[in-house]
């Protein structure tokens, strides 16, 4: 027993403590697959489309491909989505046994399009949908789609395509690499019962000058060439103390590319959930040399959606068609948690809360991580340190405040655990190569895996969450599902063993991607059940496309170091072309203690990132705000009161990111697709099209080189106002701003209107009837716009019209407001404030006109804009304002 405890501490030090283990985790030369796909060289692909075999639809067309190399036949099936997009599916066309295709990814119904044959000469057919084209050609098999006549992305035009049919082992087929079909990596023997099945296939992007995409890495937002180098990896691990500038896999895997130039965007979803390594060429050598990707997975079927933009937020929004969006959070969700590693019991947590009241520090969320349950028995409570949870609950609920709890999938092998024992007892776990219930290694020792793909399961693992069963919590604690990629601690690259098989017979092989993706489906629809007018928060570590629908994601364990600040923004970029706008990382690092200058400037970018959490591992210091110097709790405070201040924009932008299916947070091409400059710049990122945040992530600076971007590529910007002090900056190019340590340069776009609330306090739900500021600031022409959303801050209610949407219009001298959808919903809020940035002269008062009514209002003029004090009607009124000279 001790024994054992001493090897988990040095197993645990190992992979935590000391660095990623680059020996825990293959390198492409290490995975017989990625080995023999890799072999493979351009032009070498003998895949033809044979002639007379094509059967066309309303919605698609069916062909025969043949693997010349050995006659094996596919079946090729290319279908015409909704909005520019299309589906290209490529099976065996009789596979000694099914292949996997993924499931529970893509939203429910996809809108189907139209296509038409329009030509078949022999050498090529001609499909058209709409204002798009796919030209098939035969032989050597390619696809080369147009959007409006412009060639956006071509398939196989580097003939890199493999495709290795099902076979038997007796068949005596050569054999292209010893590994084939038994591959062993650090003593984890790989059985391979079904042998070589990978697949490969590569797009180009014609248009493209850049490529990005394919979280979750920690990168460079735009993908580098991998030749000479490993290809970035996808497949969801547990790579503790990961390194920066890497293509090793990380938690998530969502296997979305995009290619973007001046005039166009396009993208490729590979929709496929096994191990997959992505090859890229950036760069573009000549026009038949565009910068391209190969994907190459180890098993499935290729099944590859092509978005034709064409610009790059047609192109996002393509994406979110197809695998969701983020459903609007619960507003309280939008404010800053607090988290650590762990609050080491009731009174712990219960002083933490009072203290944020104490030193008048907004915080919603507090969160308990593993030490909370009775030995990692997930669904218990320690009764030693955490005896009256529901005490400790009604605490933090009485202040307005939730607690989140972690719920792992690891389950302790224990038989007096009653998820255990139920599980063991209905055959729920997923099973090893034998059949019988896996049992790896985790948090409680020796534990099982509830297999998540199995609809009944998932049932089982749902039910818990109900407040009968999990009678110690309440309808208002939410959940964390951490270590679900899964973590194994003594498995193959510390993950489940690939031959391991799910529900319906499937290896784990085929599905590894999805295993989180499964869990975080039955939580979502636990807390469901448990209440079911209750919008879900949950977080998870490992996703996979399509997860966004039901939770939402952080970086995992980064590190307290500048450079991994600065890796957040690209990362949460990254995720959030992917479909994940609710994204952050741990604010402060959670590996190591870091120096406060870090502290202060990590909390001000948490400010203007999505999902704003402090956490710390086990063993670091204690970093709550006050236990820093006063400088260093004032900049936290003021960090996080910026961000309550922002609240009704977050939710606002949150509402229209489900409705539109946007991303939140933008990198800079998403907005100024035309200015090469912006391509590279990471540093930087938007709000939507409303904010640029340049945030300062160097320690020690005094001053930052800030990018104002251009419109047409050239001389034609923005204009922008400093958010602190309302400057204005009418150019296109760098500039040296000047910072200290309070300083964060962020800016709000002339021809916004951005709505926020000034009182802050305690919680976020406490400010749900306060009183609105609209910032408004305007463009070259004196206009700008701006839209507010407002429901009950919880409830599924708004999706039955139960809320306000309203847009803010300035231009002339007047600020008027109407209505997008008819009010369906009561608000208690006025608007307090309206601040005008950008008007070339100061009006001497100002008047409202509302109800048939016409009040004065007093203008006060600042130095750099105008403040209109208290129109105090109701934000859902119609009303105008008018300046008057
Ligand atoms: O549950 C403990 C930690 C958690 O704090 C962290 O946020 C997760 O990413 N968890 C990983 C397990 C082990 C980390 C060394």
């Amino acid at each position: 027993m001790r024994l054992a405890l001493v090897i988990l501490i040095i197993f645990t030090l190992h992979n935590y403590g000391w660095g990623v283990d680059r020996t825990t985790f293959k390198t492409c030369q290490q995975s017989s697959f990625c080995r023999r796909t890799r072999k493979d060289t351009p032009g070498s692909s003998k895949f033809a489309i044979v002639s007379d075999t094509l059967k066309s639809f309303d919605d698609f067309v069916e062909l025969d491909l043949v693997n010349k190399a050995n006659d094996h036949l596919f079946v090729l099936r290319l279908e015409a989505l909704e909005s520019n997009k299309f589906r290209v599916q490529i099976d065996e066309k009789n596979p000694l046994k099914a292949r996997y295709r993924v499931k529970d990814a893509l939203q429910p119904s996809l809108k189907i399009g139209s296509l038409n044959v329009e030509t078949s000469d022999g050498s090529s057919i001609l499909i058209t949908s709409g204002e798009n084209k796919a030209v098939l050609t035969l032989d050597p098999f390619r696809i080369d789609f147009y959007q409006n006549d412009v060639l956006s992305v071509s398939v196989n035009a580097k003939r890199l395509m493999r495709f290795e049919h099902i076979r038997r082992k007796s068949s005596g087929e050569p054999m292209e690499d010893p590994d084939e079909w038994e591959e062993d990596f650090s003593g984890h023997l790989d059985t391979k019962p079904f042998g070589p099945e990978a697949i490969a296939l590569d797009f180009s992007f014609p248009q493209a000058e850049v490529l990005f995409g394919i979280p979750e890495h920690a990168e460079s937002f735009i993908l580098k060439s991998t030749e000479g180098d490993d290809p970035y990896r996808l497949f969801n691990l547990d790579t503790a103390n990961y390194e920066l500038e890497s293509k090793m896999a990380l938690y998530g895997s969502v296997p979305v590319i995009y290619g973007h130039g001046p005039e166009r965007s396009a993208g490729v979803f590979w929709h496929n959930a096994a191990e997959t390594w992505v090859d890229i060429w950036a760069s573009k050598k000549d026009v038949s040399d565009s910068p391209s990707a190969r994907f190459m997975s180890e098993s499935g079927i290729v099944d590859a959606f092509i978005l034709l933009g064409p610009t790059p937020l047609d192109a996002f929004r393509q994406y979110t068609e197809l695998t969701g969006t983020a459903n609007l959070p619960q507003l309280f969700t939008l404010g800053h948690h607090q988290c650590r590693w762990n609050y080491d019991n009731s009174t712990d947590i219960v002083e933490v809360a009072a203290n944020f009241d104490n030193y008048d520090i907004p915080m919603d969320t507090i969160w308990l991580d593993i030490e909370y349950t009775d030995e990692k028995k997930y669904f218990t409570w320690d009764p030693k340190h955490f005896p009256n949870p529901l005490g400790m609950i009604k605490n933090l609920t009485d202040s307005h405040r939730h607690l989140t709890i972690i719920i792992d999938p690891h389950y302790k092998i224990d038989k007096t655990y009653f998820f255990h024992q139920e599980c063991e007892k209905k055959g729920y776990y997923t099973k090893n190569l034998q059949g019988k219930d896996y049992e790896g290694s985790c948090w409680p020792g020796p534990a099982s895996y509830p297999d998540f793909f199995n609809p009944a399961v998932r049932q089982y693992y749902a039910d818990q969450f109900v407040v009968e069963r999990f009678n110690t919590t309440t309808k208002d604690v939410m959940i964390w599902n951490d270590m679900n990629e899964p973590s194994v601690f003594n498995g193959p690259e510390k993950t489940m063993p690939k031959d391991n098989l799910h529900y319906g017979g499937w290896e784990h092989r085929d599905v590894h991607n999805l295993f989180g993706h499964m869990q975080v489906m039955g939580t979502h629809q636990g807390l469901l059940q448990r209440d079911p007018n209750q919008r879900p928060f949950i977080l998870t570590r490992s996703h996979f496309a399509g997860s966004q629908r039901y939770a939402i994601v952080w970086m995992g364990d980064n590190t307290a170091a500048w450079g991994h600040l600065e890796n957040s923004i690209k990362m949460c970029l990254s995720e959030g072309i992917a479909g994940f706008s609710f994204c952050g990382s741990d604010v402060g690092g959670f590996f190591g203690d870091p120096e406060p200058e870090l502290v202060e400037r990590w909390y001000q970018v948490g400010t203007y990132t999505p999902f704003f959490r402090a956490h710390a591992n086990q063993g670091t210091a204690r970093r709550e705000p006050w236990l820093f110097s006063e400088r260093t709790r004032l900049v936290i405070r003021d960090a996080i009161r910026k961000r309550y201040s922002y609240l009704p924009m977050w939710y606002t932008m949150f509402y229209e990111h489900e409705k539109f299916g946007l991303p939140v947070m933008r990198p800079l091409l998403a907005q100024y697709p035309k200015d090469k400059e912006v391509y590279r710049i990471e540093s930087q990122f938007m709000l939507q099209d409303q904010l640029l945040v340049c945030p300062v992530m160097e320690p020690g600076v005094k001053e930052i080189d800030v990018y104002f971007p251009s419109k047409d590529g050239q001389k034609v910007g923005d204009v922008w106002y400093d958010t602190d002090n309302f400057q204005k900056y009418d150019k296109v190019g760098h500039e040296t701003i000047q910072v200290d340590y309070k300083k964060t340069p962020v800016y709000q776009r002339g021809g916004t209107i951005i709505s926020k609330k000034e009182n802050i306090r305690r919680t976020a739900t406490l400010m749900k009837d306060d009183p609105y500021t609209l910032i408004v600031c305007l463009d070259k022409n004196g206009s700008s716009k701006g839209t507010l959303y407002i429901d009950d801050e919880k409830s599924y209610d708004y999706r039955q019209g139960k809320y306000i949407y309203e847009q803010f219009e300035f231009s002339g001298n007047s600020l008027k407001n109407s209505f997008i959808t008819t009010p369906d919903y009561k608000t208690a809020s006025t608007l307090e404030r309206v601040i005008i940035a950008g008007l070339e002269k100061t009006p001497k008062s100002a008047t409202i006109k509302y109800d048939g009514k016409t009040e004065e209002l007093k203008v006060i003029a600042h130095e750099q804009a105008i403040a209109v004090e208290k129109p105090g009607i109701n934000i859902a009124k119609e009303f105008v304002i008018e300046l008057n000279y």
